[in-house]
């Protein structure tokens, strides 16, 4: 089937772009549902965890005497008791083959690397009895020195593990040159030297703490046939077989339930220490047991994300056209190397050149150990940054050049009547159209009306300055093709799976190998087989997140449940029309070659003879009158591997106002127009669209992970780490242009990170361009007002453009950068 036929055959579909309100609301949102927290076995122990208080430091003794005399207390356990059955947390991303890794027990035995890290486990008959409990517990710890920052890590003066002898996770190179892609990146950046223009910045990724709405939380049942573990997790079949590779339980006695999850944005993305403790618990008391994590539990010992420095080097011909990039990259793990962790900046590597056309691309990576909480995807994982960069260089190169942002843009980027377009960093872009998306922001802005705006404030000198901020983003989701994955080292593969069966009332059940955590999937995959089989939507019901009902499945993150997983449910459907169209064929006494499936009924061409597919599904459960040698069943299984990822894009723009007094900004407007190829449901969509600009405007202005000097997480609660709430944000503009994948038949693209991958630089951008003219050409996130009016200073103290400090430099978190390292060729 070609993707131009089944577009034609899906405008007569009724369900595909509906924008239905979801099926799990009802539940969902009233809290009428199966959190993992609210489930209840007899007989059930509850844990509380130990944990370190110190950065770093090695554990002398653990006296639980007083602990286990406590009321209520049934057990408590050391690492050393749950030695032999605990696991090891491992990572399923080694970046090279030579990557160190140190070994991460769920509960210590006798070294932590981070505060927060468990040394016991506490198990009482209620929940506060374990935790009043787990504060008698006294460790004696001998503390080390902690490694903190990352350009301190690199120096390897301090270890965060003195074992491994160094800091240095692992090094990782992408060099268009060698990859025979483009041309040599130092050749490009002398040749601007001398005769363009080169913009050298060093940006930063601060440390972001994922805040689903629902705390982590886990149950284990030990005491059937089989282990079964609930958990707030993504990821349950891949909890699963991580369980069974290092616990030594074999996979099928393992089950794993993913009930519904109250959110996750890649925090969820993890094989946790707290559930490899808990199931060893569970084992060793032979009893069901639960553990619930407190808000300041999920700070101080969930995954974060970001962390990193980009170092940057941009060359460009003179009038603006873009013909390097190089990129140096120092990324924090944190205390281990996470699930995905260590990948996620080679992630990004494959973004940083964007939507843009040019020659040569060096991408260098180093991944170090610090002694704060690892970090891993969230949100976008890797894409944000790698957006950042390129976005704000975009600006940088626009203001060096004297043109407006957009023209430099327009200059590099790929037309549409270029795609399909391999890119330097050797990925194929199937499909895209950046001047149609950006014609219509910029109409739904106003954006000529904005700019001269901001010219009369500028002229006359209003305190209130206007900023405006452009993000022409892509991105690369749906996470997917199993032997690119492999080629990256990458230790699982990237297909998805679905099966659907034709229950004999005329009901559908689809089983999906994704794992949602609030994105929907029950009502558009039921949207996507009612068109399909022509049943109606409250026909089909969809089942996910349990390894017992839905064995193979990936689980959900990377943008990938819809392009993966939903194409995997058109193909199972289209298996059954088949299947049907035989039985359909038999009853109606024709040849398989005159039926036809459309809206429902197996029809016979050329005449009104029919049957519709629920009647073809009774028919083939009760069996009475098939044809010889077909079996009774038109149930189909489909496993689905698509040949490339899926890229959207858009743009998005933003107008801040920016008091030049204070250092207050205010977000005056907002509009995206992204492209995600067909949209199956504009409802969840657009609430994705939402969610996800929320969450990157957090980075822009409010978020960051804070520790002190002994490695302590000073914003370990919601009083100091400054989530926003809808108070504090706009009404955003959305609207969408449509060019289809064509490497799904549905010719969809991912949404889920979209809003988060393009608005933290359209934010940035905005301030900055704001304030450019007081010689401010960045400000450290979040853009905090005291740091937005440090740069005003500070740039206005400077005596002259471009005669401000030789070298970058990032005191008092105000960098504004050095102008002359956007040197012109004649300066240079
Ligand atoms: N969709 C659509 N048409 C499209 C694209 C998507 O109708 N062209 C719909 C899909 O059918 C699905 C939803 O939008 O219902 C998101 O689809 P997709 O882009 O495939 O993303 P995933 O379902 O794989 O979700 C993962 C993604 C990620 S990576 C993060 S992080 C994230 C996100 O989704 N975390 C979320 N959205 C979240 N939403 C909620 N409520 N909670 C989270 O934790």
């Amino acid at each position: 089937m070609t993707i131009t036929e089944d577009r034609a055959a899906d405008a007569a579909s009724p369900e595909i772009g509906k924008a239905r309100r979801r099926k799990e609301d009802q539940r969902l949102i009233t809290g009428r549902t199966r959190w993992t927290d609210n489930i209840q076995l007899p007989g059930m122990l509850h844990l509380a965890m130990v944990r370190s208080p110190f950065a770093h430091a090695t554990i002398s003794s653990i006296d639980v005497t007083e602990a286990k005399a406590a009321s209520g207390v049934i057990g408590v356990f050391t690492g050393e008791d749950l030695k032999d059955i605990q696991g090891v947390n491992i990572t399923a991303w080694p970046v090279s083959a030579e990557q160190k890794t140190p070994d991460h027990l769920p509960v210590a035995v006798s070294h932590v690397a981070h505060a927060g890290e468990i040394v016991a486990v506490v198990a009482a008959r209620s929940a506060a009895a374990a935790r009043d409990a787990a504060e008698l517990v006294d460790v004696d710890y001998a503390e080390l020195p902690a490694v903190l920052d990352l350009k301190e890590a690199a120096k390897d003066e301090v270890l965060a593990h003195p074992d491994l002898g160094t800091n240095t996770s692992a090094v990782w190179q992408l060099d268009s040159a060698g990859q025979g892609s483009g041309g040599d990146v130092e050749e490009a950046i002398a040749k601007a030297r001398e005769s363009g223009i080169v913009i050298e910045r060093e940006y930063r990724q601060q440390r972001l703490i994922p805040a689903f709405m629902e705390p982590r939380s886990t149950v284990v049942d030990p005491t059937g046939e089989q282990v079964t573990m609930w958990s707030a997790t993504q990821v349950p079949h891949v909890l699963r077989f991580c369980i069974a590779a290092t616990t030594g339980l074999p996979e099928s006695k393992i089950r794993v339930i993913a009930p519904d999850v109250g959110g996750g944005f890649g925090g969820k993305l993890q094989t946790t220490p707290e559930e490899f403790a808990t199931l060893a618990v569970a084992r060793k008391l032979g009893k069901p047991v639960k553990y619930t994590e407190t808000r300041s539990e999920t700070m101080v010992s969930g995954h974060h994300g970001r962390d990193q420095w980009q170092k940057l080097t941009l060359a460009a011909e003179k009038d603006g056209r873009v013909t390097a990039l190089k990129v140096d990259l120092m990324a924090d793990l944190g205390a281990y190397a996470a699930l995905v962790g260590g990948g996620v900046p080679v992630l990004g590597a494959w973004m940083f050149n964007s939507i843009y056309k040019f020659d040569a691309y060096q991408f260098n990576l180093t991944n170090y150990y610090t002694n704060k909480t690892w970090v891993d995807a969230y949100r976008g994982a890797g894409r944000p940054e790698a957006t950042y960069a390129i976005e704000r260089l975009m600006d940088e190169l626009a203001a060096e050049v004297g043109v407006d942002p957009m023209e430099i843009r327009e200059k590099n980027w790929i037309t549409h009547d270029e795609f399909p377009f391999t890119t330097v960093a050797g990925m194929t872009y199937d499909s895209g159209n950046y001047e149609a998306a950006t014609e219509k922001a910029k109409e739904l802005f106003g954006y000529d009306e904005l700019r001269a705006e901001q010219k009369r404030r500028r002229e006359s000198n209003d305190p209130v300055q206007l900023g405006i901020g452009i993000s022409t983003f892509t991105e690369m989701c749906g996470l997917a093709p199993s032997r690119i994955l492999g080629a990256l080292n990458y230790g699982a593969g990237g297909w998805e799976s679905a099966s659907i069966r034709m229950l004999a009332t005329g009901t559908v059940e689809v089983i999906t190998g994704v794992s949602p955590h609030g994105q929907g999937h029950e009502t558009a995959w039921s949207q996507i087989v009612a068109d399909k089989l022509g049943v109606p939507f409250e026909s089909v019901e969809v089942l996910h997140g349990d390894t017992q009902i839905a064995p193979k499945g990936m689980d959900t993150y990377g943008s990938r449940s819809l392009v993966v997983g939903g194409e995997a449910v058109v193909r199972a459907a289209d298996k059954v029309i088949e299947k049907a169209k035989v039985v359909a064929a038999h009853l109606l006494e024709a040849s398989v070659d005159d039926i036809e499936f459309k809206a429902g009924t197996f029809g016979v061409k050329g005449t009104d003879k029919g049957i519709s597919m629920p009647e073809v599904a009774i028919a083939t459960w009760t069996g009475h009158n098939l044809p010889d040698g077909v079996e009774p069943s038109i149930d189909a299984d489909a496993t689905f591997d698509p040949d490339n990822f899926s890229f959207p894009h858009g743009t998005h723009l933003c107008a801040m106002e920016v008091d030049t007094e204070t250092g207050a900004t205010k977000m005056r407007k907002y509009v995206c127009v992204d492209d995600i190829g067909t949209i199956i449901n504009p409802l969840i969509v657009e609430g994705q669209v939402h969610g996800g600009l929320v969450q990157g405007i957090a980075q822009a202005l409010w978020e960051g992970a804070e520790y002190d000097e002994q490695g302590t997480l000073v914003t370990g609660s919601f009083v100091d780490y400054t989530l926003p709430t809808s108070a504090d944000t706009i009404s955003f503009v959305t609207d969408h242009t449509v060019s289809p994948s064509t490497y799904n038949s549905l010719g969809t693209k991912g949404v889920g990170e979209a809003g988060c991958i393009a608005s933290t630089p359209a934010v940035v951008n905005a301030i900055v361009d704001a304030v450019r003219q007081f010689g401010v050409n960045d400000i450290l996130m979040p853009c905090t007002p005291e740091r937005v009016w440090k740069a005003i200073e500070k740039g206005r103290s400077v005596p002259g453009e471009g005669e401000r400090d030789a070298q970058p430099h990032f005191d008092e978190g105000v960098p504004n950068q050095d102008p002359g390292a956007a040197s012109e060729g004649s300066q240079a």
